[in-house]
């Protein structure tokens, strides 16, 4: 699949700084040292709406990550999927009665769109579960070889008791692990699993929806940890750097693809680090697409509000925080898109090395957005209560807050 266009990032002068960044399957900070080039694996949508403000608060994190490791003159290379085939996805397009794939390609068409015009950088491999079929299928086998899977009336489950690091990315309990594995598309009450949590490598092909050859596995369609394991395994391999996400995905999603994978292949990790994004509310609920409290990028890009603002909001937040979406959040964004943009419109100002040094610390120390917005907010009051001599000041914070927080001024 074609991802989207990339923005430019400008080089800043000076060097910038090795991300410390909280691990979820530690629970305590650790630095990142990647190689010359740097892996992260982010989980794209599942396309059956729109990307509503949560979504864009879990992609911006980790364009901030890669923003990292590009001023530290690292190359990123960066995989995203898209669920273009799962439960939600087939029920909705029924509902609507409308094709799931159109659905399908017409919600990622407008991800596109309102990636690229929140400047958020494209992966270099933007893969759909439906194109993934054909590499899922031979893992699912092998897993089922190694004596990892099992069948149940026709549907192929993993055992999860044959990954004895079981339980390592989310580090929860039994109970708290059946509750969420019912609420995030598990299936822990049907019978005759030999665990309530194992989960659906593949589904048999059901009346009505869509089946693909799984050769010996007969025809159906992937379940959901394998796909985004058969898509990272081919484009990162073991071991990369990062697997990203919103926080509701840490358990099943990155517990079950982290257990796939080391039986797959007798190795650990999977990932290095899992890093997860606090849920967005709206209302006072976690914004869901199957709750419909959205508020939508691309509404908010119809009614006229540019685009840096919305940034600038979704960067008022620390990422690891959940927040509530509202139009005060919008509001000051606006204001200080205002007030960032008037103070490098004028020719000179106060010398901006330090607040370039300002932002690297801050977004090296877990990501930190809001103090990264600080600094730049002290800049532009200063500019504007005495000014500066300063004629390379207005460009270079341009530039850093491009470079850095993906904010066109
Ligand atoms: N296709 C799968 C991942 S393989 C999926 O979870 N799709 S999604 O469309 O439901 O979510 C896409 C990303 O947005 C996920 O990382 C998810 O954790 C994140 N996300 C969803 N809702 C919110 C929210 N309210 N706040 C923050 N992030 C969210
Ligand atoms: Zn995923």
């Amino acid at each position: 699949m074609y991802a989207w266009p990339a923005s430019e990032v400008p080089a800043l002068p000076g060097s910038g700084r090795d991300l410390s960044i909280h691990d979820t399957a530690t629970g305590r900070r650790t630095t990142l040292t990647p190689g010359p080039v740097a892996r992260i694996y982010v989980c794209g949508i599942t396309p059956y709406d729109a990307t509503h403000m949560g979504h864009a608060a879990t992609y911006n994190a980790f364009d901030l990550v890669q923003r990292v490791w590009l001023d530290t003159k690292r190359q990123v290379h960066y995989v995203q999927n898209v669920t273009d085939v799962d439960d939600p996805l087939l029920e909705r397009a029924q509902e609507k009665g409308d094709d799931w794939t159109a659905l399908a390609e017409r919600e990622t068409a407008l991800f596109r769109e309102d990636m690229t015009a929140l400047r958020m950088l494209p992966p270099r491999h933007y893969i759909g579960a439906v194109e993934a079929i054909p590499g899922i299928v031979p893992l699912v086998e092998r897993l089922r070889d190694l004596g990892a899977a099992y069948e149940l009336e026709g549907d192929i489950y993993f055992s999860v008791e044959s990954d004895p690091a079981f339980g390592s990315v989310s580090r929860l309990d039994a109970e708290a692990m059946r509750l969420l594995s019912a609420e995030r598309g598990g299936d822990p009450e049907r019978p005759g699993k030999k665990n309530p949590l194992d989960p659906m490598l593949w589904m048999a092909a059901r009346e009505g929806e869509p089946s693909w050859d799984g050769g010996s596995l007969g025809r159906g369609r992937p379940g959901w940890h394998i796909e985004c394991v058969a898509i990272a395994l081919d484009h990162l391999g073991m071991g990369f750097d990062v697997q990203g996400g919103g926080s509701d995905l840490a358990f099943p999603h990155h517990e079950m693809g982290a257990s796939h994978a080391q039986v797959l292949t007798g190795e650990r990790p999977f990932a290095k680090t899992y890093v997860h994004a606090g849920m967005v509310a709206l209302d006072g609920e976690k914004m869901s697409k199957s709750k419909g409290n959205l508020v939508f990028v691309s509404a908010l890009r119809r009614d006229g509000v540019d685009p840096a603002a919305i940034r600038l909001a979704l960067l008022a937040h620390h990422y690891r925080s959940d927040w509530e979406w509202t139009d005060g959040v919008l509001r000051e964004a606006e204001e200080r898109l205002g007030r960032w943009r008037a103070a490098v419109s004028r020719p000179d100002g106060p010398s901006a090395d330090a607040l370039v040094e300002e932002i690297r610390e801050a977004l090296a120390d877990d990501l930190d957005s809001p103090a990264a917005l600080a600094a730049v907010d002290r800049w532009a009051a200063a500019q504007t209560s005495t000014g500066g001599t300063d004629e390379g000041a207005p460009g270079l914070v341009s530039r850093a807050v491009d470079a850095l927080l993906g904010v066109a001024l």
